[in-house]
């Protein structure tokens, strides 16, 4: 009976269940101070970490003089890798299958990385230790920028890797070749931008940190560690240590803010945890926020290069692309291990575009590992990015109105479920009735003649419009194509419905934030007719949830949801036999009215059982055909992905004397399916669209030439205030995906991936009429006053 998706608001029962605005129930906590975050966990003995970082971007290592921070008094150990090497823990894999030093080795290969680890009784002890350790450099010339990396003659970073003579890390091909050259040479208008996506950094409020407690009396191994996917990194955890995996333990407690920065595993998680292991006492390491910059996952840092092929009258015939990628030093790229380019493959967008072809060539540089997937499931931002900057950069070419030539090419809401020319298959969509919306909401050709008035009048400050009509792909599985280290990507939840008739969840992925705690609960109060305060959500904890793949790439509701409504359904079918033999009916004669959440007998509503009345038939009166108890788990591999998507529209002023970009208007409309919490997405979107705004305006990780990050600070690494921030005006449609048990798809990550290129998209719009096509990110002052002065317009 519960097939298919369900309509929005279907319900509005008052319980607490689809789309119902309902409060989280994990702000009670956070609001009152009682949040618990891995610093806040303090245990008898407990020891202090502090890693001894390198201030060079590429050295050999000659020396470590351990001896001067020994005798700071409190510092229990200084381990190096010469010490992790006996127990076999100098190295770890990359989610890449690259391997990557936890204390160096033998060179140095990223400033910022990890030499030494000094444990004292205190933090403060540590610190002083760290300073006291005396490393011997012999500094190597630093390789930076992806570009002088693939220099012939550049030196070689990777040559702990077997045979290895240049910086080249791999090749990656998508699409037809061929198909679309033909189609380039052939078509009326052919337009080429070059783009970069700078390095950014997924700025969490919390840094990274670990507690390490290895328990010898019951040798078994604890780790507290902030985490996105607690699961795979305990089994990371055993393959790596060789401790068997039931023997060790991973919670990842509240977590204050994941970003992607959570899911690859750091250097300090294993040396917290291999002290402890060999000091037999807790050991506690928690990051400072330039370590955080300069060390962790970095995001994007994609060099591309888009063309498009057109009609006269604006139809696109082809996409082509190649990218030039930075992976730092190691690749450590976190995403499914077929996709050495992430999902990038969707830079088709949302139109139905015949043939595309896509290059990418990623190389080793002297700077931190990293392109994770910062707010975005993996690589779609910057495939976003590409194809709706250039379906601007068309636009203005063919005298096009941005709109209308993105109408003239969307794919339409019947050739759902669609199959793009690089070969994904997205679930629904209905594009158009997105962009009207927003459109409307913009009052878009209002502000067209406002802008084609300030140009006529000269004035000082310019109008212009971004429109961007994004599509992305969440939800990873299926299984079949998608795996962390070799683990398919499905995902869990459990449900135990208790004596008394209330519920405890438990779900394979971890909470950051998002709201898990209030909306996993809200989808079982709606499927079983439960009220939304009698269930509890429990997460990051390996001992007791059942296993899942995390929560990264919008993939909690599309596989975690889905796991959660299938669940659900399980205890519903055997809550109906126990409703059966409670109301002395027939099985097949049991009706569940979702209306009510009451099961009936079919045509006597009035006989009818709560979920709570039969949770106690369950336990003190089951039916001899059933097992007592009122349980149920599901893992659920997900057919296929989902493809939320929106329309975003940014009106902006630009002022022509500074360069200064004021936002005037800031539209999104977001379609991600049915939706559970409207104020829980709202939020989200409010969010992402302010990461959004630090990326197009302010965000990047910068370099100088001997490999010191000078953007690896909030001093330097600039992110948005709420000074920064416009009002945002959003709206919704309702699309929903057909595969999904309750019709949703994913949220979190659309407002960053699609908000780029519509702020990018106004700010060129303001210029294009004095023949600008591009401004790089992020757009400064001076870069625009740059642009302003190259077309004429500067004051
Ligand atoms: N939802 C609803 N409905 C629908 C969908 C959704 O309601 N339809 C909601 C849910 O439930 C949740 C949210 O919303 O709560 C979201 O969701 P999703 O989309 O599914 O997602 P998830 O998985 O949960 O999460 C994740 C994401 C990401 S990915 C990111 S970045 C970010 C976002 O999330 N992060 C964060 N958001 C957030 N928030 C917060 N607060 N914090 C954080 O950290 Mo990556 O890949 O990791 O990079």
């Amino acid at each position: 009976e519960d097939g298919g998706p369900q309509p929005e608001k279907h319900c509005g029962h008052g319980r607490g269940g689809m789309g119902e605005e309902v409060k989280r129930k994990e702000d009670q906590r956070f609001i009152t101070g009682r949040g618990n975050y891995v610093d806040d966990i303090k245990k008898p003995g407990m020891l202090h970490c502090e890693i001894v970082r390198s201030p060079h971007a590429h050295a050999r290592i000659e020396d470590i003089d351990k001896s001067r921070a020994l005798s700071v008094d409190g510092v229990v150990a200084v381990l190096t890798a010469e010490d992790l090497l006996e127990h076999d823990l100098a190295t770890m894999p990359t989610l890449m299958d690259d391997t990557q030093d936890v204390l160096v080795n033998d060179k140095v290969k990223f400033q910022s990385q990890e030499v030494a680890a000094v444990i004292a009784t205190d933090r403060y002890t540590a610190k002083d230790g760290a300073e006291k350790v005396v490393v011997d450099y012999d500094v190597l010339d630093p390789v930076i920028g992806a570009e002088n990396a693939l220099e012939d003659d550049a030196p070689v970073i990777r040559d702990d890797i077997e045979g290895k003579e240049d910086n080249h890390c791999l090749d990656w091909e998508t699409g037809d070749e061929e198909a679309t050259a033909e189609a380039f040479e052939e078509a009326d208008v052919t337009v080429k931008e070059d783009m970069l996506y700078q390095r950014l950094h997924p700025a969490p409020i919390e840094t990274c940190g670990a507690v390490g407690d290895y328990d010898p009396g019951k040798d078994k191994l604890t780790v507290h560690m902030t985490s996105q996917a607690p699961h795979i990194h305990r089994t990371l955890f055993a393959q790596v240590s060789g401790i068997p995996e039931h023997k060790i333990r991973i919670v990842s407690p509240d977590v204050g803010g994941g970003f992607g920065n959570k899911v690859p595993i750091y250097p300090g998680y294993v040396v917290a945890a291999a002290a402890s292991y060999v000091l037999e006492e807790p050991v506690k390491w928690v990051e400072e926020r330039s370590e955080n910059i300069q060390s962790t996952g970095f995001a994007r840092d994609y060099d591309m290069t888009g063309e498009l092929a057109a009609t006269e009258d604006g139809e696109i015939q082809a996409v082509r692309t190649d990218v030039l990628a930075d992976h730092g030093a190691f690749n450590a790229v976190a995403q499914p291990s077929k996709f050495p380019a992430g999902f990038f493959n969707i830079f088709t967008g949302s139109y139905d575009i015949d043939t595309a072809y896509g290059t990418l060539t990623a190389a080793y540089t002297n700077t931190a590992p990293g392109g994770v997937a910062y707010r975005c499931s993996f690589r779609v931002t910057e495939a976003v990015y590409l194809i709706e900057r250039m379906v601007k950069v068309l636009a203005d070419e063919l005298d096009m109105d941005p709109a209308e030539i993105r109408r003239k090419n969307f794919i339409q809401p019947e050739q759902f479920p669609y199959e793009s020319a690089t070969g994904w298959n997205y679930d629904s969509g209905d594009y158009e009735k997105a962009l009207d919306k927003a459109l409307e909401m913009a009052d878009y050709e209002d502000y067209r003649e406002e802008q084609q008035r300030r140009i006529e009048e000269d004035a000082d400050k310019l109008l212009g419009i971004g429109v961007s009509s994004f599509t992305e792909v969440v939800g990873a599985g299926p299984g079949k194509s998608c795996d962390i280290a070799g683990v398919e990507m499905f995902d869990s939840a459990e449900i135990r419905v208790h004596p008394t008739g209330n519920a405890t969840v438990r779900v394979g992925v971890q909470t950051q934030g998002q709201g898990h705690e209030t909306t996993f609960a809200q989808i079982v109060a709606e499927e079983l007719g439960m009220d939304v305060d009698d269930i509890t959500v429990e997460h990051g904890d390996t001992d007791t949830d059942p296993y899942g793949l995390g929560t990264y790439g919008s993939r909690s509701t599309p596989v975690a949801g889905a796991a959660a409504a299938v669940a659900s359904r399980k205890v519903r079918e055997k809550a109906k036999a126990i409703a059966a033999n409670e109301l002395e009916a027939a099985e097949e004669d049991i009706d569940w009215d979702r209306e009510s959440g009451e099961f009936h007998v079919a045509g006597a509503p009035d006989r009818s059982i709560t979920i709570t009345e039969i949770a106690a038939g369950a336990y003190m009166n089951h039916p001899s055909s059933e097992e007592p108890g009122l349980e149920a788990i599901n893992y659920y591999d997900p057919p296929e992905m989902t493809y939320p998507f929106g329309s975003y529209i940014v009106i902006v002023e630009v002022d022509r004397e500074t360069g200064e970009v004021e936002f005037e208007k800031f539209v999104a409309v977001d379609d991600c399916g049915n939706r559970i919490n409207p104020m829980i997405i709202e939020g989200q979107i409010h969010g992402g669209l302010a990461q959004g705004i630090g990326t197009a305006m302010l965000e990047h990780v910068t370099f100088d030439d001997n490999g010191n990050v000078t953007g690896g600070d909030f001093m330097n690494y600039l992110l948005p205030t709420s000074m920064e921030i416009p009002e945002f005006e959003t709206g919704h449609t309702v699309t929903p995906s057909p595969h999904h048990p309750i019709g949703a798809k994913g949220v979190g990550e659309s407002p960053t991936v699609g908000s780029p290129p519509a702020i990018v998209n106004a700010v060129v719009d303001a210029m294009s009429h004095g023949g600008i096509s591009h401004v790089e990110m992020p757009m400064t002052p001076d870069t625009v006053w740059e642009k302003l002065d190259e077309a004429g317009l500067a004051m």
